[in-house]
């Protein structure tokens, strides 16, 4: 059920290191304490707890991974946007898993998060990245890339991407439940509770008439990014299976912290992949104010 924590339990795994290895030379004997030793077995989820903490996205580096742009962006230029993402040993990825039908996601949006894009960049060779990419306005952009490499974990790395030229940031867009694109009305009903997994329902509808054939877009009827406003913390949002292509579009999201965030629905109809955002406030309506973060979820006390 709490599939976020699992996750969160293997993004960690490479920050795993051989701390136990002196001990256990020591511990051959038969009786003899055996120390505490990360295995790749069962105490995943304790390392993971402690860095768990950390959303991701705010990082141009973790675990070893780096990403780097190769290009600038000039206001209303089509661009030919390059990046690599290095590894521990300094060169480029070459390999990577298949999350979501793709190896990497791209997630470009402006700082304001007034503006949204979703981009599948391709390789093209010695771990180059590629994409094209048109950023309209001058202003502050962050870029996300989400991926796993072969044998690491998922990772959400983001780096700042400036576009010189005068501009003024927009003010957040009011919170909202309801969000309209191209003739299309998206209600979400659910709500953010910071530190626990939130179920969010989506309800497509055109004409008035709920949207019953949905198209699968990444391998579900709907792709959901999720940033903090403030800092665009770029959180775990996962789409809950569903046999029925629409109108209701499941995912459960987990929120760090009380605030605003920024919702982004990909959804597919009729050929044509569309994007509603909503502003939404976490910890809003609870029968408590939202609590500063805790330390650690990782007490026993909190197990359940
Ligand atoms: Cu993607």
């Amino acid at each position: 059920m709490n599939t976020a924590s699992k996750l969160g339990a293997y993004a960690v795994g490479l920050a795993v290191v051989f701390g136990g290895a002196l001990g256990v030379g020591n511990a051959v004997g038969e009786g003899a304490p055996a120390p505490a030793r990360p295995s790749h077995g069962g105490t995943h989820a304790e390392v993971a707890k402690s860095q768990d903490d950390t959303p991701g996205g705010l990082q141009v580096s973790q675990n070893g991974y780096t990403l780097n742009p190769l290009t600038t962006v000039k206001a209303g230029e089509p661009t030919d946007f390059r990046f690599t993402v290095t590894g521990p040993d300094g060169k480029p990825v070459t390999d990577y898993q298949v999350q979501h039908d793709k190896k990497l996601h791209f997630i470009v949006v402006s700082r304001d998060l007034a503006t949204f894009q979703h981009l599948h960049p391709e390789q093209s060779g010695d771990g180059v990245w590629s994409v094209k990419l048109t950023l309209a306005a001058p202003g502050a952009y962050r870029a996300f890339a989400d991926f796993a490499p072969v044998g690491g974990s998922g990772l959400t790395l983001g780096m700042d991407v400036p576009v010189a030229g005068d501009y003024e940031p927009r003010v957040l867009p009011a919170v909202t439940r309801t969000a309209q694109v191209d003739g299309y009305t998206v209600s979400m009903t659910g709500d953010l509770v910071p530190g626990q997994a939130s179920k969010l329902t989506l309800s497509v509808s055109k004409d008035g008439r709920p949207v019953t054939d949905l198209q699968p877009y990444l391998g579900t009827y709907g792709h959901l990014v999720a940033l903090r406003a403030g800092d665009l913390a770029y959180l775990h949002v996962h789409p809950e299976e569903s046999d029925t292509a629409g109108p209701e579009i499941t995912f459960y999201a987990e929120v760090p912290s009380g605030g605003d965030y920024r919702l982004f629905l990909d959804f597919q109809h009729a050929g044509k992949v569309r994007t509603a955002d909503f502003t939404a406030q976490a910890g809003a309506g609870q029968p408590k104010p939202a609590a500063e973060p805790s330390v650690s979820p990782s007490h026993d006390d909190h197990k359940h």
